[in-house]
Formats: C-alpha cells, sequence, structure tokens
C-alpha cells in the first residue's frame, strides 16, 4: 500500500479545513464580537492507528476509505457550550462541504464519560488527477471536555484500552466536573465575555 498516495488528499483536507476554521475565528476578531472558536487542530491519523482500527472494525485495507470517517480530523475547541452549536449551525450552512452525519456525544454522552459533537463531512479537494471526494471528521468540543479526553486519550493509551476500574471510577468523576465546569461558566458567560471584550479594547 502506497500509504503518503492515499493520504496525500486528506492532509490537503485538514490543511484546508484549518485555514477556513481559523478564517472564521479571525472575522469574529475583525468584528470585536466573542468568537466562538478558541483554537483549531488537526492531524491525518498515523498510519499505524489507521491499521489499528481497520482490524477493530473488521475493514479490508481497500475498504478504508469509506469506513474510517476520521483518517483527515480537524477539532475546534470553544471556551462554551452554546458556542458548540453556534458552530455547527455555521458549518451546517457551508456550501463547500457536506454533511453526512452527525454525532452529538454532548446530549448523549459515551460509557467513558466522553463529550464532543462530531460532524463527519465530505469534502472536495482538487487534486493532481483531478477532484476527489474525501471524508472528514470535525469534533467540536469545549475546552473542559477537550481537557477530559486528552487526559483520557492519554490513559487508554498508556493502558492499551484497558484502564484499571479505579482509574476508570476517577475518569468518571473528572467527567462529571468537567460537565459542572461547562455549566457553571454558562451561566456566567454574558459576564466573562464582557470582561474579555473590555481586556481586548485594551
Ligand atoms: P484517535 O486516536 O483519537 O484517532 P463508530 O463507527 O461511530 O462506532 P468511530 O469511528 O470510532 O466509531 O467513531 P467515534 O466513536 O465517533 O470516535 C471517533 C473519534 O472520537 C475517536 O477516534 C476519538 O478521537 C474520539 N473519541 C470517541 N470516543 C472517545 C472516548 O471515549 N475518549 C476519547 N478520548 N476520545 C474518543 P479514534 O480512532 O478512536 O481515536
Amino acid at each position: 500500500m502506497n500509504w503518503e498516495a492515499l493520504l496525500a488528499p486528506y492532509s490537503q483536507v485538514v490543511e484546508e479545513l484549518k485555514v477556513k476554521l481559523k478564517g472564521m475565528r479571525s472575522q469574529f476578531e475583525y468584528e470585536s464580537r466573542h468568537s466562538p472558536i478558541e483554537f483549531i487542530t488537526g492531524r491525518v491519523k498515523p498510519v499505524t492507528s489507521i491499521i489499528e482500527k481497520a482490524k477493530r472494525k473488521h475493514t479490508p485495507l481497500d475498504k478504508i476509505e469509506e469506513t474510517i470517517q476520521d483518517i483527515a480530523g480537524v477539532r475546534v475547541v470553544c471556551q462554551f457550550v452554546d458556542d458548540i452549536y453556534t458552530i455547527v449551525k455555521m458549518i451546517r450552512s457551508r456550501n463547500d462541504l457536506t454533511i453526512i452525519e452527525e454525532k452529538d456525544y454532548i446530549t448523549h454522552k459515551k460509557d467513558s464519560g466522553y463529550r464532543s459533537y462530531h460532524m463527519i463531512v465530505h469534502y472536495p479537494v482538487e487534486t493532481i488527477h483531478g477532484e476527489k471526494i474525501v471524508m472528514a471528521e470535525i469534533q467540536i468540543r469545549t475546552l473542559a471536555m477537550n481537557f477530559w479526553a486528552t487526559n483520557e486519550h492519554s490513559l487508554n493509551y498508556k493502558y492499551e484500552g484497558r484502564i484499571p476500574s479505579e482509574i476508570k471510577a476517577r475518569l468518571q468523576r473528572a467527567a462529571e466536573a468537567a460537565f459542572k465546569l461547562d455549566e457553571e461558566m454558562s451561566k456566567i458567560k454574558n459576564e466573562v465575555q464582557e470582561a474579555q471584550r473590555i481586556f481586548h479594547r485594551k
């Protein structure tokens, strides 16, 4: 398998989506409005993770482009839960991509405690062989959700998916605490935003 050739359009999608989402963020800033976007990251899934996921999903390697939805992944991190839905609406209204699936792990958190909003999209990229429609996953989450997910991801990696039960229980409590933090921050959102506007003007 020529992984480099296969993944090239995916890295192009990641770069293009990052530029476009960063563009949205700058526009909010030019208009001196609260930006619903705190930061954006993106990555192409490493080949070893693609192979592992293909095994887990019993997908032959020649079918990974149809079955593995997050070979191209972009993450939008927001301050507040409301901001997530602002971004979701904006992405839904774009003409340069097609949404094929939405997974709301915020209203329906995963058993692990994971919360995030996922949009699976088809995005056309121009390659030297013409247009190619590539699947990408956009994960939208708050800073608190991201903090939890990043730590849980590291532990999963360390324990190869078999996190000891006492650590799992702590992670559950941490997920609850992150949820409460988002709730409390949402209640003082206006206060925080006003303070940030004043700070921004200085
Ligand atoms: P990595 O290492 O981050 O790339 P599905 O076919 O829908 O059942 P799929 O394709 O795994 O399963 O979709 P899902 O569940 O929406 O997960 C896609 C990605 O979301 C994961 O990619 C993670 O990045 C993130 N994610 C989902 N569940 C969890 C979780 O419990 N904890 C953390 N930390 N992240 C999660 P990968 O390939 O699993 O991992």
